[in-house]
């Protein structure tokens, strides 16, 4: 194994279990020589996240609700204490109440907003804002994302305003950061059957839908999301900042006009064959 990430200390917000994104990275930094400091929301994650981080040899396993300035705070300075500097940080965390993910969204209540938007978009920025005295020597932060934050996706609802806020203030943040060598790219990987899956309506069909129409004609995989997660983090990444990286199968660059062509009444299949025989 190569040791990409020797040397590199970094914090990862929001694994939940095994088969989580945030997992999946983190689990290649580790393997790439990371040392990885972690954080959860609450006993039921506590329980969760610690063997994970202590089968990773982590030093830091600390509870941080993110709409917590302070104990965003107190997880920074406490990892300065145990690490000294900071080179990356994974932020994985997103919650909007249940009843938001479905349903009509010009019914959406302001309270179920500030939420999502809350703990899915502007908690980047206090994290970043304690981030950034720690990296001394430059940084990465990388947070996740979802196409649901550029098109409509149905029933995504809420969290897709809450990616459209992450994701511009990514490029913000970026802009702030750049000449102090702290990058910040969101990741914004297709559908992954995880825990911030199960029981979404639609998830399923969105997920075949992926398979059958992705350019690769598949879904991705937890490794893959991991190693673009690693190459995020670490120098591989060194010229890109401000980015919302696609890792999914192509799926982004796609439209639906062949799937829409059936309510049209449109033979997609033989309008190209008619217009190969042309050339
Ligand atoms: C979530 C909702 C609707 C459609 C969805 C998703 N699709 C995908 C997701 C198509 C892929 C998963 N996703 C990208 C998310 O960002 C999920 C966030 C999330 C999930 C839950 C579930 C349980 C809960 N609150 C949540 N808040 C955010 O109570």
């Amino acid at each position: 194994m190569s040791q990409l990430m020797s040397g590199k200390k970094g914090i990862v917000f929001g694994v939940s279990n095994k088969r989580g994104i945030a997992h999946a990275i983190a689990e290649k930094l580790h393997e790439h020589g990371a040392e990885i400091a972690f954080t959860y929301a609450g006993e039921i994650m506590k329980d969760r996240v610690t063997p994970i981080a202590e089968e990773m040899g982590s030093k830091l396993i600390m509870p941080c609700d993110v709409t917590s300035d302070d104990e965003i705070k107190a997880v920074f300075k406490e990892f300065k204490r145990i690490y000294g500097r900071l080179d990356f940080v994974i932020h994985a965390v997103a919650f909007a109440n249940k009843e938001d993910l479905g349903g009509q969204f010009y019914n959406q209540t302001k309270e179920g907003w500030d939420l999502a938007l809350g703990v899915s978009a502007y908690s980047l920025i206090p994290i970043t804002r304690e981030a950034r005295p720690l990296m001394t020597e430059g940084g990465s932060i990388v947070t996740l994302s979802y196409l649901g934050g550029e098109r409509y996706v149905p029933n995504y609802n809420i969290m897709g305003v809450a990616k459209a806020a992450l994701e511009c203030t990514v490029r913000y943040l970026a802009a702030e950061l750049g000449r102090e060598g702290i990058r910040v790219n969101a990741l914004s990987a297709g559908p992954v059957k995880t825990l911030a899956a199960k029981g979404i309506s639609g998830f399923d069909i969105l997920y075949k839908i992926t398979e059958a129409r992705s350019p690769m004609k598949r879904n991705i995989t937890l490794d893959e999301v991991g190693n673009s997660g690693l190459y995020l983090a670490s120098h591989l990444s060194s010229g890109v900042t401000g980015e919302t990286h696609h890792v999914d199968c192509g799926y982004h660059a796609i439209s639906t006009v062949k799937a829409d062509a059936k309510i049209v009444g449109v033979d997609v299949e033989a309008d190209e064959a008619a217009a190969n025989q042309d050339i």
